[in-house]
C-alpha cells in the first residue's frame, strides 16, 4: 500500500536524523520539537491512519502499527485527545518485528475540528497546509453546506482552497465558480473533472512535496476518484451516487493519508454526514470576510448587527450591497457557534465540579483512614 521512503532497515543516520521523512511533511519546527522532546531511541512518525487506539505510522525506516503506552493513553484520555491521520508521534520500536509503542504527540498545527456526535470536539486531520473542500457540480453543488465547510477549514488555520468536481457533468462551469465566489471571498475555487483530467494541475500546484492537505465533503462528492486521479493508481474504492436522490454511499470509511507521487500529502476523509461547528473550530469572521469588513465601521464595537443604531452591516442591507440571504446564513452559523461554545462551558465546568466532588471524597477518606 504505501511505499517505505527508506527501503533500508535499521535506523536512519544521527546526522540530520529523520530527513528522510520530510516528503511525509516533516519539517525543521518538527524537528525543533522533536530535538526537546525525544527520549533517546525514540524516533518520530506520522501517521498513516488511526483507528480504535492503534495507528498506522510511517516512520524514517517504513510503516509500522503502534499503540499509546499506559501512560500516554492515560495522557490522552485526560487531555480528550484522540490520535488522526496526519499527526506526529514520538514512538520506540522493540527489536525485531513486534509492535511499536507511541510515547508522545507533538504539538498539532493546523487541524481540521469539527463537533462530534457526542457533543465533543473531533479532529478530523492534523499538521495541514490546505483543506480541500470538494463539491461535485452535480446535485451534489449546495452552497449552504459549503459555507459550514469553509467555517471549518478557515477555523483549522490552513487554506482552504474549494474543488468543484465533476465539471465534465456541467457544460460550463463558470457560473458555478461565480456563485461559489459570492460565499468564498478570498478563497481560491477551481473548477476539475477526474474523469477528463481537466484541472487537475491547479490541484497539484497547492500541493508541493513536503506540504499535507485534506479532502473533505459529502459522501459522493468525488473525494477518493481525486485521490485516484492524483496518485495515478486505484488506491482508494469509489462508487456511484444513488440515482434516486443524487446522494453518495458513503464508500469511504477511514481517514488515510497518502503520499502523492512527486507531491505532498493528501489525507481522504469519508463524507462528512453534518458539519457541526464549535466554537474552537470555526472561524466566521474570515468564512464571512465581507461582513467582516462592514462590521468594522460599525458605531459600536460590540455591535451584534441586528437592530442597533449605527450598524453598517444594516446598511449595507438596506443598499442591497449584503445578500439578505448571505446575512440569515450568517446569523444562523453565529447562532450555532455561541450555542456550541455555551454547550462546551457547561460540559468544563460540569467536569471541574466532579473533579473536585472526587478530591473532596479522597481527602475525607483520607481523614477517617488517618484521623
Ligand atoms: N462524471 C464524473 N464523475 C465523477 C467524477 N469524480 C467522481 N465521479 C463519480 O462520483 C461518484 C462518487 O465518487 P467517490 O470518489 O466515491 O466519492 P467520495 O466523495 O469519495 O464519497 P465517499 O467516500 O462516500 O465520501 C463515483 O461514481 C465517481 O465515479 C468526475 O470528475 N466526473
Ligand atoms: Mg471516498
Ligand atoms: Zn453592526
Amino acid at each position: 500500500m504505501h511505499q517505505p521512503a527508506n527501503a533500508l532497515p535499521g535506523h536512519a543516520p544521527a546526522s540530520r536524523p529523520f530527513e528522510s521523512l520530510q516528503p511525509w511533511g516533516w519539517s525543521p519546527a518538527l524537528a525543533e520539537v522533536c530535538q526537546d522532546r525525544c527520549p533517546p531511541g525514540a524516533e518520530p512518525g506520522r501517521v498513516v491512519a488511526a483507528s480504535r487506539g492503534l495507528a498506522l505510522v510511517q516512520t524514517a525506516t517504513g510503516e509500522t502499527w503502534c499503540a499509546p503506552t499506559g501512560r500516554f493513553r492515560a495522557r490522552l484520555q485526560a487531555e480528550d485527545l484522540t490520535l488522526c491521520a496526519g499527526d506526529w508521534l514520538l514512538l520506540e520500536r522493540p527489536p525485531g518485528d513486534g509492535r511499536a509503542s507511541a510515547l508522545d504527540l507533538l504539538p498539532r498545527g493546523p487541524s481540521l475540528t469539527r463537533q462530534g456526535a457526542s457533543g465533543r470536539p473531533q479532529v478530523l486531520a492534523a499538521h495541514l497546509d490546505v483543506v480541500f473542500l470538494v463539491m461535485g457540480l452535480d446535485r451534489n453543488f449546495n452552497l449552504p453546506r459549503l459555507e459550514r465547510l469553509l467555517a471549518l477549514a478557515w477555523g483549522s488555520g490552513a487554506r482552504p482552497v474549494v474543488v468543484l468536481t465533476k465539471a465534465d457533468l456541467a457544460g460550463e462551469a463558470g457560473p458555478f465558480v461565480a456563485r461559489v465566489e459570492g460565499v468564498a471571498p478570498g478563497v481560491a475555487v477551481l473548477a476539475v473533472s477526474a474523469l477528463t483530467e481537466t484541472g487537475l494541475d491547479g490541484l497539484r500546484a497547492c500541493l508541493p512535496p513536503g506540504a499535507t492537505a485534506v479532502l473533505v465533503g459529502s459522501s459522493g462528492a468525488g473525494k477518493s476518484t481525486l485521490l485516484n486521479a492524483l496518485m495515478g493508481e486505484a488506491v482508494r474504492r469509489t462508487r456511484e451516487v444513488r440515482a434516486s436522490d443524487g446522494r453518495g454511499r458513503h464508500t469511504t470509511s477511514l481517514r488515510e493519508l497518502f503520499r502523492l507521487p512527486d507531491l505532498g500529502c493528501l489525507i481522504d476523509t469519508p463524507g462528512i454526514r453534518e458539519v457541526g461547528l464549535c466554537a474552537g473550530g470555526a472561524d466566521l469572521d474570515s468564512t464571512f470576510s465581507d461582513l467582516a469588513a462592514w462590521a468594522a465601521s460599525c458605531r459600536f464595537r460590540d455591535c451584534t448587527h441586528g437592530a442597533e443604531p449605527g450598524c453598517a452591516v444594516q446598511a449595507a442591507l438596506a443598499e442591497g450591497r449584503l445578500d439578505p440571504e448571505r446575512y440569515g446564513h450568517y446569523l444562523r452559523l453565529r447562532r450555532e457557534v455561541a450555542f456550541e461554545a455555551a454547550r462546551s462551558d457547561a460540559r468544563l465546568w460540569r467536569e471541574r465540579e466532579d473533579k473536585w466532588k472526587r478530591i473532596g471524597k479522597m481527602l475525607k477518606q483520607m481523614k477517617k483512614e488517618r484521623p
